[in-house]
C-alpha cells in the first residue's frame, strides 16, 4: 500500500474545516495512519518548502505556512499519491474541478487549505519530515 503526506494549512485550521477534510479523505477509502496538529516555525516550513526555494512565492509561502497551526497526515491506499492529488484538485482554486477540496474551500493560489506529496520521492521524504518511524504505525 502505498502512503502520503497530506497538510492542512493554516486557512483550513483557522476556518475549522480539520474534521470536514479528513472525512472527504476517508470517505474516498483512504486510511489515517499518522496525524499531528502543530505550528512551524518559519525556518521548517523554509525547509518544508526547499524545492520551491527559488520561486517568487517562496517568501510569501513560507511566511504563511508558518502564521498558523497546521494538521498534518500520513494517509495509506491504492495509489495514495495519485489519488490524493485529485481529491485535493489544482493549484488555484478557481481551476480546481467541481467537488476538489480546493475547490470547495481554497482561498487562492497561496491559501490552497491543502498539500499533498506530488511523488513517491516527495512523499518519503515529506513522511520523515513530520514523524518518525515509532509513529508510523500500520493503518488498522
Ligand atoms: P501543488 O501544491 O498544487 O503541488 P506547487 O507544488 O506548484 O503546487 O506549489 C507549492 C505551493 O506553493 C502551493 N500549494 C501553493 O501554496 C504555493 N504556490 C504555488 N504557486 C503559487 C503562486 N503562483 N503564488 C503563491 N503561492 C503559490
Amino acid at each position: 500500500m502505498e502512503r502520503t503526506l497530506v497538510m492542512i494549512k493554516p486557512d483550513g485550521v483557522k476556518r475549522n474545516l480539520i474534521g470536514k477534510i479528513i472525512s472527504i479523505f476517508e470517505e474516498k477509502g483512504l486510511k489515517v495512519v499518522a496525524l499531528k496538529k502543530m505550528k512551524l516555525s518559519k525556518e521548517q516550513a523554509k525547509a518544508f518548502y526547499i524545492v520551491h526555494k527559488d520561486r517568487p512565492f517562496y517568501e510569501s509561502l513560507t511566511n504563511y505556512i508558518s502564521s498558523g497551526s497546521i494538521v498534518a497526515m500520513v494517509l495509506e491506499g491504492k495509489d495514495a499519491i495519485k489519488k490524493v492529488r485529485e481529491i485535493i484538485g489544482a493549484t488555484d482554486p478557481a481551476e480546481a474541478k467541481e467537488g476538489t477540496i480546493r475547490r470547495l474551500f481554497g482561498l487562492d493560489k497561496e491559501k490552497n487549505t491543502v498539500h499533498g506529496s506530488d511523488s513517491l520521492e516527495s512523499a518519503q521524504k515529506e513522511i520523515s519530515f513530520f514523524f518518525s518511524e515509532s509513529e508510523l504505525i500500520a493503518a488498522e
